[in-house]
């Protein structure tokens, strides 16, 4: 097991993690640029594709309904421990977004339903000293953000994708969603959220790649 806890098996996902740890070494893919979300949709070194690639560390988790657990936990007024028919009870709403991932592909007008963060934010309450929220999903991956990074209209707890269940391979039954920043911090297959007063740097975080990760500010490694 490496400290993330995700289990070192295959040459293949091995392979995967080296070449991804290079990039960042060598800085691949930097333009050098920034550009204002504001009046730029397609962030810096982006190209843009039509289907969704797959990315991940090549185990893909089967989580069934039964297994199926969400803790919402740390620094918070509520803790939840959601079986998946209690958080399809939770507020759901809808929206569309763009993706984008620091392999350099864009995907625009996504439509997701989920609960929104905001929406999970009324229910557990963090303390007014929380900064950082951690996500843990079931493969062993982790990935942080800032609160105010969580805090947007735009980022949810998804569950469908263009009117269906998303995909095993794509992070369902749930998977985070966080549309202004690069695509490794939306975790799939989520298990875990964690409201802290303290950073936790995650997997790609912890091997090469930014802790902000904006993609029109070209955070990608860092
Ligand atoms: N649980 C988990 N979430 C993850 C990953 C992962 O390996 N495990 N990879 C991240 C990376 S690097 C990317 S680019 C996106 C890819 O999401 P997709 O496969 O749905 O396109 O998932 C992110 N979330
Ligand atoms: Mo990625």
């Amino acid at each position: 097991m490496t400290e993330d806890g995700i289990p070192i098996s295959g040459t293949i996902r091995d392979k995967l993690i080296d070449r991804k740890q290079d990039w960042a070494r060598e800085g691949r893919l930097l333009t050098g640029t920034t550009a204002d979300p504001q009046t730029v949709r397609l962030p810096p070194g982006q190209r843009l594709v039509r289907d969704w690639p797959v990315l991940d560390l090549g185990q893909q988790p089967n989580v069934t309904e039964q297994k199926f657990r969400l803790d919402i936990d740390g620094a918070v007024e509520n803790r939840l421990s959601l079986r998946l028919d209690e958080f399809m009870a939770l507020p759901q709403s809808e929206d569309v977004s763009d993706m984008h991932c620091v392999t350099q592909w864009s995907r625009y007008d996504n439509h997701w339903r989920g609960v929104a963060a905001r929406a999970l934010l009324d229910i557990v309450r963090p303390h007014p000293d929380v900064r950082h929220v951690i996500f843990t999903a079931y493969d062993g991956y982790t990935t942080n953000i800032r609160l105010d990074q969580f805090d947007q209209p735009d980022v949810f707890l998804v569950h469908q994708w263009e009117g269906k269940p998303i995909s095993r391979e794509h992070g369902g039954p749930v998977r985070m969603l966080v549309p202004k920043l690069y695509l490794w911090k939306s975790a799939k297959w989520l298990r875990r959220i964690h409201f802290t007063i303290s950073d936790h740097p995650g997997f790609w975080e912890t091997r090469g790649y930014h802790n902000n990760a904006d993609p029109w500010m070209e955070e990608r490694y860092g």
